[in-house]
């Protein structure tokens, strides 16, 4: 049986179940075959020191991370990948600094990640690689030899052909995505805009069943929307912290309706927008006042890159109008919070919220949406309100969907919540959770590393490119 070796901008222990869902499906794979995961330490190297490699052993799970030097981090992920790659892919083209030079230290980390990697490989290894920052690094490793097989899985939007070439560079960086053996997406819509890209700009040639000829080689390419761990989600609603969360809630807000909103301070997921929707149902649904309650958590995210300060600032603004104009004695319209919750209690407050507002500008997948849902009694479940511009409104059809740009129209989807009838509730998160069970992490998991394994072997005839 093949090793998998996971690679990713950051390793997470899969023992720890703070982890979250996704370390934990992949820790599980890797537990399974035994394996490797590599990447950035999250650590930064003391002065110009060489990367140091550091080697963990989580039971039959190996962990190597190395440490970036300041200028790698400045470049390659502050700059490139979250101040180029992470707005172009979330269509903010407004938002990318293009003229900073950071693409030669992203080159620089994908080339030193491939040299630190390629040593501890063995030759009948299946490599999974994850996520923007390390697009290149296929093509990193066959420039060195490398002849494993290796898939990619991108887990945030890929916008269309027109906005990507706006990337100076984007036939070098497009190149390197087809330098894999296996590309895989969170929804047929970024599948069909790598399709589109590969015909128009790189005159790529179906070969049927997934599969393209592109570059003189064959590369497969489809969506494999990325789901949670249901059962596992489901054991931590049931646990003590979650309960006593959810009691605790319960009580607070007896006499009102709970929405509830969850996310990291990031400007793809339209959290101003989601609070002129709500300022919007309180003015225009004024049996909504002193009955409904928004809890808005907002982790901390990326606070050296500026873009996030300004929404920020944005979002503080919102709330305390809401609120001053809004609120009385005895009820805040907003309660905002800046701040992670612990992972064990975050289903409680799911569970006791009537209402979630899921409504990113642009969003992979969203797997907020997803934990709403598992969180629920599915005798007295709550009501998504889904944007259609997440990934996960592909699957998740029985949600309220609605367009964050419209005030107005998301007013009233949230107003239609909170008045839903407990038949239409029912029915509706049944559907729901149905499709949540049948594409669960480990379905995501094993139909890509599936089609990873029918991946013909770069030995057996497909060429690999340089870049
Ligand atoms: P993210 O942009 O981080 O992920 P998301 O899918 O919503 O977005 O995952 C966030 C995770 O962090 C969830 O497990 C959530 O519970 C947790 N989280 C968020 N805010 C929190 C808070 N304030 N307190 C505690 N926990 C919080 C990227 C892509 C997504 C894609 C995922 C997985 O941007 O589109 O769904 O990867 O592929």
């Amino acid at each position: 049986m093949s090793r998998l070796v996971v690679v990713s901008n950051r390793v997470a222990d899969p023992r720890k179940t703070a982890a979250g869902g996704l370390a934990v499906a992949l820790g599980e794979v890797l537990n399974n075959s035994g394996g490797l995961w590599f990447g950035w330490s999250g650590k930064l190297a003391e002065g110009d020191a060489q990367p140091q490699l550091h080697v963990h052993h989580a039971g039959p799970v190996t962990l190597a991370t190395v440490d970036l030097n300041k200028e790698d981090y400045d470049s390659f992920y502050v700059g490139y990948s979250n101040g180029v790659l992470w707005p172009v892919f979330h269509y903010r083209l407004d938002l990318a600094d293009f003229d900073a030079g950071y693409i030669e230290g992203y080159r620089r980390v994908n080339q030193m990640f491939a040299k630190t990697l390629l040593p501890m490989l063995q030759p009948d290894d299946i490599i999974w690689v994850h996520d923007y920052h390390l697009i290149p690094l296929a093509a990193e490793l066959r420039a060195l030899g490398c002849t494993q097989r290796i898939g990619y899985f991108l887990h945030i939007p890929l916008p269309p052909p027109l906005i990507l070439a706006a990337i100076p560079g984007h036939d070098w960086l497009m190149k390197g995505l087809c330098s894999y053996d296996v590309v895989g997406f969170q929804s047929q819509a970024d599948h069909e805009h790598f399709c589109r890209y590969i015909q128009s700009e790189a005159h790529a040639q179906s070969a049927g069943e997934g599969r393209w000829r592109v570059f003189n080689r064959t590369i497969h390419a489809g969506a494999y929307p990325i789901g949670l761990d249901v059962q596992e989600f489901r054991s931590v609603t049931e646990a003590p912290e979650a309960r006593e969360m959810y009691e605790r809630m319960k009580r607070e807000y007896s006499r009102r309706k709970l929405l509830v909103g969850v996310d990291r301070l990031d400007y793809s997921k339209g959290l101003p927008q989601r609070m002129r929707a709500f300022r919007e149902l309180l003015a225009r649904y004024p049996e909504t006042r002193q009955s409904a309650t928004l809890i808005q958590i907002a982790s901390p995210s990326r606070e050296d890159v500026s873009a996030y300060t300004d929404i920020l600032h944005e979002l503080e603004s919102l709330c305390g109008s809401i609120n001053g104009n809004y609120g009385e004695l005895d009820w805040m319209p907003v309660r905002y919070m800046h701040r992670t919750v612990a992972r064990a209690r975050l289903p409680g407050l799911y569970r006791a919220s009537r209402v979630a507002l899921v409504t990113p500008l642009r969003d992979g997948m969203n797997l907020v949406a997803k934990e709403f849902l598992a969180a629920q009694d599915p005798e007295d479940p709550g009501v998504l309100v889904l944007s259609r511009f997440a990934g996960a409104a592909e699957q998740l059809k029985e949600a309220l969907l609605v367009n964050p740009y419209d005030t107005e129209g998301t007013a009233h989807a949230i107003h239609l919540a909170l008045q839903m009838p407990l038949e239409e509730r029912r029915e509706r998160h049944e559907a729901l959770f149905k499709t949540l069970q049948r594409t669960d992490v480990h379905w995501w998991c094993d139909s890509f590393l599936h089609t990873l394994g029918q991946a013909e072997a770069e030995e057996s005839g497909t060429p690999w490119l340089r870049l």
